[in-house]
Formats: C-alpha cells, structure tokens, sequence
C-alpha cells in the first residue's frame, strides 16, 4: 500500500477508530530513512527468526531506493510518506496502519541491524503478561554498550524521572526497540510525539497519561550493520540536553504522571 496518497488528517484518524479490527497478530513497524545499505539483511533476518511475522517499512522520504527494495523483497509491505516527518510522525503512522488493520500489537524495530529480531518474541510475551509498552533496555544487565561523557549523564537523567513518572525502574528510555499493546496502540495512534527523541522519551509520559503499563525487558544492543546515523551525535547531545530540559520542567510542575492518578 502507498501512505502518500492519504493525507493524515483527523478525518483520517477519526475513521480509524470506527475501522479498529480484532485481528490478533503482531505488527513489526520499520521506521526507515535511507536504509537502503542495512534494511535487506534486517528484513532477511526478521523473516528467518520470526517467519510468518508481518512487517510494515515506513518509509520516510528516503532517496536510496528503501522503499524499492522493500517491495522487491516481497516479504514487508511499505508505507512510503512522501517527504521526511521524523521516527515520530513515522511510527504514528505505523501505528495507525496496525490499528485499521486490526494487529494486537505493535514492535518498533531498526532498520540499520541494532535490534536482534530474536528479542521480539521476548518483548510480545511481556505484552502477554499484562504490560502495554515494553522496551528493550540497554543498561539493564545484558550486553555491553557503551555511551559516554554528557550523553550517559543525560541518558541517565532521563531515566530516572521517567522511571519516578511511570511508577517502574527504566534503564533506558531512548531506546527505539519496544513493544506496544492494542491498548497502547490506540493511544500512539493518535498522539505520539513527532520530534527527534520525543518519539522515545515523551511517548513514555503519553503512555503515563492515558493509563497504560510500562515496563522493560534486558536486551543487547548491536552495532549499526551499515548505512549511517541519522543524525551527528552532536545533534544528538542537543536534543538530548533539550529533552532534559522539558522533562526537568515538566517535573517541576508536577503535571506529568498525576493527571491519572
Ligand atoms: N521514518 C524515519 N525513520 C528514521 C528517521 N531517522 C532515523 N530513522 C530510522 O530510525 C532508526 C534509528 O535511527 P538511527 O539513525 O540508527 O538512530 P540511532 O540508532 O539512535 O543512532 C533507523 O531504522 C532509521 O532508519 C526519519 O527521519 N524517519
Ligand atoms: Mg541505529
């Protein structure tokens, strides 16, 4: 199928609501910008390690072919968003998809061969035992990535507020490799949060808001298999320090977290 012909609108996402299906399948969501280099040997391994598994590619505005190459795979469909919105406003629309298409559940996974898809039966049973998102959490026991210097302090930061915010102990809430529940779903479907590491981090506190579980699961974390970062790591610092900034403030007010309470 082909998301540039449908505009997201609220019309659009208030039809999905009436078209929820009961479906009782997995989704993995693929946000992908040019990743032509590294995206066909993470599609080979999610259908050998998880065969019969449905995967969405979002690709967003990509200019190496990404979204070729998917439809020539035959084994992932693509949404191919006709210019570049972020992992955010992908992964929006990944979730939207999984909604109308009546999936029970959605995993976000890497197009670049960070995420091992051997980890995503792991973090679906967690969904089964009751919780509604789960990440795969680096810095929990397993693996030995490694980050330094401001970034570790910020990562660190980040999540022990998240963790003070969702009631539950995250090692790592930047992390793009997680699991979402039907629950969860309709929620993301409709508010997830289109800036760079908003997607990751302040997904968390609409999760909190609406009422959904959080939890996470120990995986190990692997380097890029090719291709490169989507942004410099001196982007990343920034926004990082920006994503300390608003979760700082947001504590200060005491808003987040007790809205449900
Ligand atoms: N849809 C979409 N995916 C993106 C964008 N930027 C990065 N990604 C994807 O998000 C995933 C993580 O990106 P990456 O650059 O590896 O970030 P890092 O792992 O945090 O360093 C990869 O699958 C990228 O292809 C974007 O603007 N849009
Ligand atoms: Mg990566």
């Amino acid at each position: 199928m082909s998301g540039a012909h449908r505009p997201w609108t609220r019309d659009a996402l208030d039809s999905a609501l009436v078209e929820q299906g009961h479906g009782g399948r997995a989704l993995v969501v693929v946000p992908a910008w040019n990743e032509a280099e590294a995206l066909p040997a993470v599609l080979v391994e999610l259908s050998s390690k998880i065969p019969g598994v449905d995967v969405l590619v979002v690709d967003d505005g990509s200019t190496d072919g990404t979204a070729d190459l998917v439809r020539r795979s035959g084994t992932a469909s693509v949404v191919s968003l006709p210019f570049n919105v972020g992992v955010g406003g992908a992964m929006r629309a990944g979730f939207l998809y999984a909604e109308r298409n009546g999936y029970r559940a959605v995993v976000q996974c890497d197009a670049d061969g960070q995420h091992d898809p051997a980890d995503i039966a792991r973090l679906l049973a967690e969904l089964d035992a009751g919780l509604d998102v789960v990440i795969g959490a680096r810095f929990a026991g397993v693996g030995t990535y490694q980050v330094g210097g401001f970034r570790r302090i910020a990562m660190k930061f980040l999540a022990s507020s998240l963790s003070r915010i969702t009631g539950t102990r995250l090692t790592d809430v930047t992390s793009g490799f997680r699991a979402s529940s039907a629950r969860a779903v309709a929620v993301f479907a409709r508010e997830y949060p289109p800036e760079y590491l908003g997607d990751t981090i302040e997904s968390l506190v609409v999760a909190r808001r609406a009422g959904l579980s959080i939890g996470q699961l120990p995986v190990e974390l692997r380097e890029r298999q090719g291709g490169t970062p989507s942004q410099s790591s001196f982007k990343s610092v920034i926004y990082l320090g920006r994503a300390v900034l608003v979760l700082g403030l947001a504590v200060l007010h005491r808003g987040a977290g007790k809205d449900d309470a």
